[in-house]
């Protein structure tokens, strides 16, 4: 196959940073269009990084006949209909998280990717492919602790935007966590309780910040997340995990990272080498709409959590592929 001819929807942040490694560090690919609301803000980013076209509407770069596969990155609530078209349109997607905006919403794509019959969906969960958790879960995975008995995670931002709300907080900023953890773990996760203690002076409005969530898995295995949103001291996320016989623990960097486009750098090359790659042989990679929708039933979970103080059950269908 020649270069897969890719549109990117969604020129903020994580559009632009796609865009870029597209740009200059993923082979086997070409960035054909770039869509955004503001279609200034689409236009600038095309410019910088040679694309061709540009439109405002995300469901006509979409259903344009010259694309091989999509990139969504706007904004979460209009995930659901964008990654539904380009099932529609039998188009891979990689879509940032969240799938969707809710549980129900993730499981309708979840739905729709079966019917189509082939694994079009991948989550932009990049944590996966960080070369620490990828070596944490091949020593795990090795037997080198035996069992997984307890998990500690810290996931420090040094600032975050005003905008910022307590949903956020969970489905924006925690997820990682819990995509990471039913990753490591091999497992789902049951319930969730969510505890906010003393809050800095700097928390956004509204916003628990720090707070502590516990996952626990489905073995009992026990999960807890610190979740500090305005660390100030820079970005800082840690992993340990406790078994029978030792721990693995993710490495600390010598001093921390700037923010997560600087700490995950590698994971998002990474990511988009691999998906690429999947676009040439047909395989699929990565975070699957399953992963997408389990992760927003667990922070669905956590949000109600939040907001009453008490253990909550996560409500999960079974998976069809696994009959549970
Ligand atoms: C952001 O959207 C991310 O995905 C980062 O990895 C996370 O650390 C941050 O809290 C989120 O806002």
């Amino acid at each position: 196959m020649t270069d897969a001819r890719i549109g990117i929807i969604g020129a903020g942040a994580m559009g632009s940073c796609h865009a870029r490694l597209l740009a200059s560090e993923v082979a086997g690919a070409r960035l054909v269009a770039v869509a955004d609301v503001d279609r200034g803000r689409a236009a600038a980013l095309a410019d910088a990084v040679g694309a061709p076209r540009v439109s405002d509407d995300g469901r006509e770069l979409i259903a344009s006949p010259d694309l091989d596969a999509v990139i969504i990155a706007s904004s979460p609530e209009t995930h659901e209909e964008l990654v539904l078209a380009c099932l529609d349109a039998g188009t891979p997607v990689l879509c940032e998280k969240p799938l969707a905006a809710t549980a129900e919403a993730g499981r309708r794509i979840f739905e729709a990717e079966a019917a189509t019959g082939a694994p079009l969906v991948t989550l932009g969960f990049m944590r996966r492919y960080d070369h620490g958790y990828v070596d944490l879960k091949r020593r795990l995975d090795g037997g080198e602790i035996g069992d997984p008995l307890l998990v500690h995670c810290v996931h420090r931002n040094a600032d975050i935007p005003d905008s910022f709300d307590q949903r956020l907080a969970i489905t924006d900023s925690v997820v990682h966590e819990v995509d990471i953890v039913r990753w490591l773990l091999g497992e789902e996760v049951a319930a969730v309780t969510v505890i906010a203690g003393r809050a800095t002076r700097r928390a956004p409005a509204g916003v628990r910040d720090p707070q502590v969530v516990i996952l626990e898995a489905r073995s009992g295995v026990v999960v807890d997340v610190e979740s500090f949103l305005r660390a100030q001291y820079g970005y800082d996320v840690r992993c340990e995990v406790v078994g029978e016989t030792g721990t693995l623990a993710l490495p600390v960097p010598a001093s921390p990272a700037r923010g997560f486009q600087d700490r995950f750098e590698q994971a998002y090359r990474d990511e988009l080498r691999a998906w690429v790659s999947g676009l040439h042989d047909g395989t699929a990679s990565g975070a699957s709409a399953w992963d997408g929708y389990a992760a927003g039933a667990v922070t669905e979970a956590c949000v109600g959590s939040a907001r009453t103080g008490l253990r909550t059950e996560v409500q999960l269908e079974p998976d069809p592929r696994r009959g549970g």
